[in-house]
């Protein structure tokens, strides 16, 4: 699934309904007093955010948003009724920035909401004038406008597992195999340009472009991505046996996630090493194994082709997973 994390829209809302005048009928009175109501305020906009990872693809086509504008007072002494507030969703972890005035608003759990612009509020009618000195007012005022700017809205990926690696590693095959994710495979590095998602067993699995040596620094897709994984609970650190020196591979990817963020390196990693089916002889990745334990505690290895070894590198990562979660970290 494409995942789109950035968007700018333009958000309204709702203008305050204008205060009307109006005069009271009765027959028996040649001069009613004044009864024009008062406008309705308009409608507020809230943002809320939901368990919806691809939705600001949603915003692509549609990207004015409007809150309704409060009803005109009535001329028999009637309040205007109030715009509808309007609600719009966002994926949880959106950061919404007001162009304007800079101010942000984030998004961090699950149906949280919070009032992002305010509705104009309504005018006023001709009687609101009404005082002992002025039986008679002609006066009113029109509705205040709503709020409005144009917004940037920024999607920092909340997934549970992240998949790194260098290009043509295997993280999105690894993705598609684990998840219901049909992210584009290629025989090429950086393949993937966007962060794939997938959903294994209610566990967001994400995987990045591939990283190259100068990704913290802006080197390659990396950087731009590297903060994807800043919040997953663990990371999967995908080596090909392609590589000539595996852990010389390994190595590359570590450096650059501590020096994007050294709170990155501290997270709980698995290493696999991927395509073991191009190697015929089972001691070469035997040797293979030692030499990357030497590095890293835990190593599994996969061949995509063989189901029984999917399904026990899923059973692990779930496992992990939720002992992360109840470690609390
Ligand atoms: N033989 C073999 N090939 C594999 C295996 N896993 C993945 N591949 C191949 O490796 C190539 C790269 O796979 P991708 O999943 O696109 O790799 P990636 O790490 O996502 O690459 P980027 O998105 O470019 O960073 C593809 O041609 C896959 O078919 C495996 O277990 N065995
Ligand atoms: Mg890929």
């Amino acid at each position: 699934m494409a995942f789109i994390d950035e968007i700018t829209l333009h958000i309204k809302a709702g203008d305050g309904g204008n205060g009307v005048v109006g005069w009271l009928h009765e027959s028996n009175r040649e001069y009613g007093g004044p009864v024009g109501g008062d406008g309705g305020r308009g409608g507020h906009v809230y943002v809320r955010a939901v368990r919806a990872l691809n939705l600001l693809a949603r915003y692509k086509t549609e990207k004015n948003f409007a809150a309704e504008r409060g009803y005109d007072g009535g001329s028999k002494d009637l309040h205007g009724a109030k715009g509808k507030d309007l609600h719009i969703d966002f994926p949880i972890g959106s950061i919404i920035t007001n162009n304007e005035t800079s101010e942000k608003v984030y998004l961090s759990q699950d149906g949280e909401e919070v009032l992002l612009l305010k509705g104009g509020g309504g005018g006023r009618g001709n009687k609101s004038f009404k005082s002992p000195t002025n039986r008679r007012p002609e006066q009113w005022t029109p509705g205040r406008p709503g709020g409005e700017a144009d917004f940037f809205i920024e999607v920092e990926l909340i997934a549970d597992i992240g998949l790194i690696g260098l290009p043509n590693a295997g993280k999105t095959t690894l993705l598609n195999h684990l998840t219901n994710a049909k992210g584009k495979i290629g025989a090429y590095p950086f393949t993937t340009l966007e962060p794939n998602l997938g959903d294994a067993n209610g566990y967001i699995i994400s995987d990045i472009p591939g990283l190259i040596e100068g990704a913290a620094e802006g080197k390659g897709l990396g950087h731009k991505f590297l903060r994807h994984v800043r919040r997953t609970k663990i990371l999967v650190h995908l080596v090909s046996v392609e590589q000539e020196n595996p852990v010389a591979a390994y190595t590359i990817i570590r450096k650059e996630l501590e020096n994007f963020d050294p709170e990155l390196a501290q997270k709980k990693e698995i290493t696999v090493l991927t395509k073991t089916d191009l190697i015929e002889d089972p001691a070469v990745l035997e040797r293979m194994v030692a030499e990357m334990k030497k590095a890293t505690p835990v190593v599994t290895t996969l061949a995509i082709f063989d189901d029984a070894q999917v399904k026990e590198l899923r059973d692990m990562l779930i496992k992990e997973i939720v002992g992360v979660s109840q470690s609390g970290r």
